[in-house]
């Protein structure tokens, strides 16, 4: 376990900056080892205006529940010698520009965000910094406030988007996997973000339009009436887009399966839409139409979901 302060393997002695306190960010900080993480605030902390840290209750995926209390990030000490984005994808671009002014050049940043678009964004924009994503199986939720839960134990896997950041990838992998959790080296991380966009794409956006939980879209006439043309056209875009070609069966035996396991969960883009928040769909279904387009593939089943979803919600 890495002494509290202190990252094996990254460069400098601060503490890992989590940037966005959600179920994503509050899961790696409740297993993170105490001492080595803080959260970046939305505000800069002061003494005259609050808090200097945030408590949350954290049910693991064994074992009791604990308090986590984790720092937020002062601007005075800030030199984090990782910053670990766990933001909305369509909040992460503002996000880290925001945040940039106290991360080194060289300091390494990993994008945790679902879908794809938002982490090659970051990428294109800033091509010198090493900029890593990762991608996880990970289910974490906040049943209520304050609280959150290791619902789905799973793996993540990180790499490089950048040139400069695959030198630094084997320390990222270190450190996160201080955590406990599974972490996997990816050289190839556009093919593991595709890998968990095929699974959103087919749960995600059937769960938030039926408003049920994931395994029941599967005996639901609607899922079942477009499933075979959306994994047609995510087939079809994905070998445009990785060189890789999977069956459209597949993708359809790959989305079932991950319904059935998580057959209770309430989807993220489910919850969003609970708790009238902007989804993630321009990243999601979204992504393989704007994709689609460039490629010359026709993507109508796509659209149709980015539709529905967008006159759900503003
Ligand atoms: O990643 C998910 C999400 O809700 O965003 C799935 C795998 C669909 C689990 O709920």
């Amino acid at each position: 376990m890495a002494a509290p302060g202190r990252n094996q393997g990254l460069s400098g002695n601060g503490t890992i900056a989590i940037l966005g306190a959600g179920s994503m960010g509050q899961l790696w900080a409740g297993y993170l080892p105490t001492g080595t993480v803080t959260f970046v605030p939305r505000r800069e902390v002061t003494p005259e205006t609050g808090k200097s840290a945030l408590s949350y209750t954290f049910q693991p995926f064994e074992g009791p529940e604990v308090v986590v209390t984790v720092p937020y990030l002062l601007a005075t000490e800030a030199r984090p010698p990782l910053l670990m984005v766990t933001t909305k994808a369509g909040d992460t671009l503002d996000a880290v520009e925001s945040n940039l002014h106290y991360v080194s050049p060289d300091t390494p940043i990993v994008l945790f965000q679902n879908g794809m678009g938002c982490q090659q964004a970051v990428a294109e924009r800033w091509p010198q910094r090493p900029i890593l994503a990762a991608s996880t199986t990970e289910g974490a939720n906040r049943p209520t406030p304050g609280c959150t839960v290791h619902a789905g134990k799973g793996e993540t896997w990180v790499g490089p988007l950048t040139g400069s950041a695959t030198t630094h990838l084997r320390q990222v992998v270190t450190a996160l996997g201080t955590s406990g959790l599974t972490v996997h080296a990816a050289q190839d991380i556009h093919r593991r973000l595709w890998d968990k966009l095929i699974i959103n794409a087919g749960i995600n956006a059937f769960t938030a339009i039926l408003d049920c939980p994931n395994g029941d879209i599967l005996t639901d006439p609607f899922y079942l009436e477009h499933i075979d043309e959306l994994c047609d056209e995510i087939a079809k875009v994905m070998k445009g887009d990785t060189e890789e070609a999977l069956p459209s069966i597949t993708i359809r035996e790959r989305i079932e399966m991950i319904a059935r396991k998580t057959a209770r969960n309430t989807s993220s883009m489910r919850s969003d839409r609970q708790r009238g928040r902007p989804t993630e769909i321009d990243f999601i279904n979204g992504y393989i139409v704007r994709r689609g387009h460039e490629l010359g593939v026709d993507v109508p089943t796509n659209q149709m979901l980015t539709n529905r979803i967008k006159q759900l919600l503003p």
